[in-house]
């Protein structure tokens, strides 16, 4: 097997601590660290609703090979008692507030998580154990109202949203903890990515859900907001390679992932409906309260610095990617329950 940073440094296989290990990137990333070899740890954030905060982590079989820990990233006392007790060889801090549109109706709690947040888990590395490496998970939303029709890191900034503007505090701070501490501090300024396990909240999934309640006679149409956007989709499981990579650099850094392909939401229906044999606008309405305050228009990433320093590539096509959603969600809808989602193992062995 392959010596990584930290086994190469200690001897011991490295151990890394990931806060937003329920969400998407979270889970995909603990696979990732998983098959590499890490003992991950994760930060559990207390809800009444546990059973279902876990089901990213059970879809991929992961449930019972991390080890999670209470807590709250606003809470810095509880960030320093995890840090301290895991000694970690590598940060992720995914945690967030993640949804753009939800920032205006919680623009408080969006700046505390999303941006503060960020600090407090700084601030936990920096005292309890500041030779980690550590990942911020940056946005292309910082980007906002863009300055370049391609955007690099040397793009100037225009955030358009309260998580925009969260997002581009914990950027900086990222930045100047690693100018000022001298830590091991990058930050990925991730492009959107997608996959089976998106929140349902966000477009893609949104759309690949409606494609497969309406294929399978559940819903009729399906209500969205401003179909002219444009993003730069790609799918998760790449990204989170990205992140890793980062970490593994003599050097730390700022790098752009993004797929260098850009396409409207209209464009991204008119593929997962065309998948499922459905023509998208016979079934998608417009509706004028899904539209956003401020609207982010066009992101479209230029991935070079990435490429040429990391060695990173997406692998991932949006034709494969809408695919394997769609499937999902069709898989997801066959099993007629919202809270018992089939394993990516049982779908496999549903299609074999
Ligand atoms: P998700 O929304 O899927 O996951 C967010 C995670 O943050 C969840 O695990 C959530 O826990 C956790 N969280 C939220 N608030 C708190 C809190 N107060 N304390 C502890 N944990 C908390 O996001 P993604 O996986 O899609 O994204 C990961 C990160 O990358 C986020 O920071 C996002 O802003 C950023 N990003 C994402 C991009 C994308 O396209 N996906 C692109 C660029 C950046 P719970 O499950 O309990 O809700
Ligand atoms: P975004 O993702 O805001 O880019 O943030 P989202 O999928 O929510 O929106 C993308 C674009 O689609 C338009 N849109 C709709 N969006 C949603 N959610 N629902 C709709 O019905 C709808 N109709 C049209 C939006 O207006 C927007 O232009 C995501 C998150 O993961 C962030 O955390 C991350 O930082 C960025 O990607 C990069």
């Amino acid at each position: 097997m392959v010596l990584w940073f930290a086994e190469a440094v200690t001897g011991t296989m490295p151990t890394a601590l990931i806060t937003g290990i329920t969400g998407q990137d979270g889970a995909y990333l603990s696979q990732f660290l998983l098959e590499r070899g890490y003992a991950v740890h994760g930060l559990l954030r207390r809800s009444a609703s546990a059973d279902v905060i876990l089901e990213r982590l059970r879809w991929l079989g992961l449930v019972d090979r991390v080890t999670l820990h209470d807590g709250d990233l606003t809470d810095l006392s509880a960030m320093l008692r995890i840090v301290q007790a895991v000694q970690p060889d590598e940060v992720y801090n995914l945690a967030a507030q993640s949804f753009v549109h939800a920032s205006w109706q919680q623009p408080l709690l969006t700046g505390t998580v999303t941006g503060l947040g960020a600090v407090t888990m700084l601030e936990a590395v920096r005292i309890a154990r500041p030779q980690a490496r550590f990942y911020q998970a940056s946005s292309s939303e910082m980007f906002g109202k863009i300055q370049q029709e391609r955007q690099t890191e040397r793009t100037p900034f225009y955030p358009r949203s309260p998580y925009a503007a969260a997002k581009l505090y914990a950027h900086w701070m990222t930045v100047n903890y690693r100018e000022s501490f001298g830590m091991h501090a990058s930050s990925g300024i991730l492009f959107n990515h997608e996959s089976p396990l998106r929140g349902i909240e966000f477009v893609t999934r949104k759309i690949t859900d409606g494609v497969a309640r309406i294929r399978l006679g559940l819903a009729r149409e399906l209500k969205l907001g401003n179909l002219e956007a444009k993003r730069d989709w790609g799918h998760a499981q790449d990204f989170v390679r990205a992140m890793w990579l980062m970490l593994q650099q003599e050097v730390p850094d700022d790098y752009v992932i993004a797929t260098g392909r850009t396409t409207s939401i209209a464009d991204f229906c008119a593929l997962a409906f065309g998948y499922a044999g459905l023509n998208w606008q016979e079934f998608v309405r417009t509706d004028a309260s899904l539209l956003r305050p401020a609207e982010v228009d066009v992101l479209h990433g230029d991935p070079s610095k990435a490429r040429d320093r990391l060695g990173w590539a997406p692998s991932a096509t949006l034709e494969e990617l809408a695919a394997e959603m769609v499937e999902a969600d069709l898989a997801r809808h066959r099993a007629r329950s919202s809270l018992v989602m089939p394993t990516a193992e049982s779908m496999r062995a549903a299609r074999a």
